[in-house]
């Protein structure tokens, strides 16, 4: 079984609790506190030294950073759905992984963290850059989707689950897509049983 290392409000970390129930895998959820600051405890320095959720236990093995969960689950169980072995299809799936990472969750992290979770103390000017560089990543994300149902193709993969958590994480600041590719595989993806049992309940 797997340990996930878990905080509900963290989009890294739902996204891997959507890829384990749609591939029926079992897993067991630690809470870590973020609001009371659990992740900054020696205890949980010592399961993840960057103070962050997930973290992924698999008996010997340690895990962090999400995206990289995610592939280690597809390649172990042979999810090849989820994470497709044919190069164009793969390339895609790895691109749209590292976008998420490198330039659409920066700027929801400023946004959301800044506006809503850190209230008062929540650093404005970030909030501001984030949002004037979301109308860029909403046309580079919905261009990537003209003509596809899914990022990669007609099924979904772990880049839609990924890309998905951090578009829902914007819904907390009350933003939403509104360009009509990104509204529809939002909608596709918010469909999937893993992706709205990955959802914090309200
Ligand atoms: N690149 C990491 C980012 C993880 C991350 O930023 N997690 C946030 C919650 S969404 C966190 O734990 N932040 C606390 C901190 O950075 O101190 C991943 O994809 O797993």
């Amino acid at each position: 079984m797997y340990i996930l290392y878990h905080f509900p409000y963290s989009q890294h970390a739902r996204r891997v609790v959507s890829l384990m129930v749609e591939a029926n895998l079992e897993y067991e959820l630690r809470h870590v506190d973020m609001g009371k600051g659990e992740h900054r405890s020696t205890e949980y320095l010592s399961v993840n030294p960057n103070h962050q959720v997930p973290t992924l236990i698999d008996g010997d093995i340690k895990i962090h950073e999400s995206n990289a969960i995610l592939r280690y689950l597809c390649v172990k169980h042979g999810l090849d759905a989820w994470y497709p072995k044919e190069l164009p299809v793969r390339a895609k799936v790895e691109q749209w992984l590292d976008w998420n990472q490198c330039r659409l969750s920066p700027t929801v992290v400023d946004i959301v963290l800044n506006s809503v979770f850190l209230g008062s103390a929540g650093d404005k000017a970030a909030v501001e850059r984030g949002l004037s560089r979301m109308p860029e990543l909403w046309s580079i994300l919905d261009a990537g989707l003209a003509g596809t149902q899914f990022l990669a193709g007609s099924r979904p993969t772990i880049a839609d689950l990924s890309l998905a958590s951090s578009v829902f994480q914007l819904t907390f600041a009350s933003i939403t897509p509104t360009a009509r590719n990104t509204v529809d595989w939002f909608q596709r993806v918010s469909g999937l049983e893993g992706f709205r049992k990955s959802l914090p309940s309200q």
